[in-house]
């Protein structure tokens, strides 16, 4: 019984930005107040992490263990923790859900006023680390969970119980990516039955958000990309129209979408992190009731540039959705169970399985743009 002890156990650590991650032993200290320690099954690399890591200036610290999207099992738990026990199959999120502020009790917003998003190096409650290598130096933290780490410290607030009969190389998409996307279309949008959706990149985020909108009973689902190889792959997600701005010869992509349409799509969303795309979205999205949302991370300090008197006249609305909109709490079982009930896929978002030795193998996918998800096995 490991419960109240250090564990040491293998963790894969960012030393220096953008340099191949290092599988080094680490210790995992016993959970503290509110907080969980959990076993990882599997993780998967989420284009955050990618971000990350590459990171040179603050925000970013290290050395790092990077990682959030992931299921595991609970090993044991820190004082004050009736929600799991020590068995219980988990799914970590990066969002906080404290259940007690004004946001968690309403069901318009999923931002937690207690905990608010962050990208602190720490744990949620104090400014210390779980974490430290044999010689006794901190590892920092990451999105409240790195999960690249056979043993990870995570505060109850960011836990979501799941259903173990979910395969945990599907259960751990359900932490990050494919969620945001589908929540975007299902929640933060709120997509109707014979509407018209367009997405701007058809990454990870981009396909969930087309699955989402087939699930919301979009009748057309137009999918933009430079990259004309995921108009085969879009059509796999419910995509049924494809635009390649590289081939729109004098057009723009909104001045092509408007033609499609006859007036524009019901709802644009963004999901690469280009101003310049969420201007493009605005302007392909119908007068009177088009909607925009805004999904992709761009710089921090890139601003969008409206036009007061087309804002004023156009009746289009633009929002951003964090996490897709969802309730890490009430919505990832709703998730859950569509898939196993067969009607959400996400089967065909793993493109790639390794195991955590080649960790660095999923960094280099993603990278050269091979992959959508690539589950790491523990
Ligand atoms: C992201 C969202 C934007 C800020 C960094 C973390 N979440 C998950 O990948
Ligand atoms: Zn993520």
């Amino acid at each position: 019984n490991t419960a109240g002890k250090p564990i040491r156990c293998k963790a894969a650590i960012v030393r220096k930005p953008g340099e191949p991650l290092v599988i080094e032993e680490v210790i995992v200290a016993p959970p503290k107040s509110r907080e969980v320690r959990i076993k990882i099954i599997c993780t998967s690399l989420c284009h955050s992490d990618l971000s990350f890591w590459k990171l040179k200036d603050p925000p970013a610290i290290y050395p790092r263990i990077l990682g959030h999207e992931a299921v595991g099992v609970v090993e044991s738990v820190g004082e004050g923790v009736h929600e799991v026990v020590e068995g219980d199959t988990v799914i970590p999120i990066f969002l906080s859900d404290c259940g007690e502020c004004t946001d968690c009790l309403s069901e318009k917003s999923n931002l937690c006023t207690n905990f608010p998003f962050s990208l602190s190096p720490w744990m949620d409650r104090e400014e210390t680390s779980r974490f430290t290598d044999i010689n006794g130096e901190t590892l920092y933290h990451f999105l409240s969970v790195s999960s690249f780490s056979e043993y990870t410290v995570v505060d109850i607030i960011h836990l979501t119980k799941t259903d173990p009969a979910i395969p945990p190389n599907r259960a751990c998409l359900l932490s990050c990516g494919v969620s945001t996307g589908v929540g975007a279309a299902w929640k933060t949008a709120k997509v109707e039955a014979g509407t018209t959706v367009a997405i701007f990149g058809l990454g990870a985020i981009g396909l969930a958000v087309a699955e989402g909108s087939r699930l919301c009973g979009a009748k057309r689902i137009i999918g933009v990309d430079v990259n004309q190889d995921k108009c085969e792959l879009g059509k796999k997600f419910g995509v049924t129209d494809f635009v390649n701005p590289g081939n729109c010869g004098d057009k723009t992509v909104s001045q092509v979408i408007i033609e499609m349409t006859g007036g524009g799509a019901d709802y644009c969303f963004e999901c690469v992190g280009m101003k310049s795309l969420v201007h493009e979205a605005y302007s392909s999205c119908r007068k009177g009731w088009g909607k925009v949302v805004v999904l992709g991370v761009d710089h921090p300090d890139s601003m969008l540039n409206f036009n007061s008197f087309e804002v004023l006249s156009s009746g289009k609305s633009i929002t951003g959705s964090f996490f897709g909109g969802l309730k890490p709490k009430s919505d990832i079982c709703i998730l859950e169970k569509r898939y196993m009930d067969k009607e959400l896929r996400l089967d065909e978002f793993v493109t790639h399985e390794v195991d955590f030795k080649d960790i660095n193998k999923a960094f280099d996918l993603m990278t050269e743009g091979k992959s959508l998800r690539c589950v790491i096995w523990m």
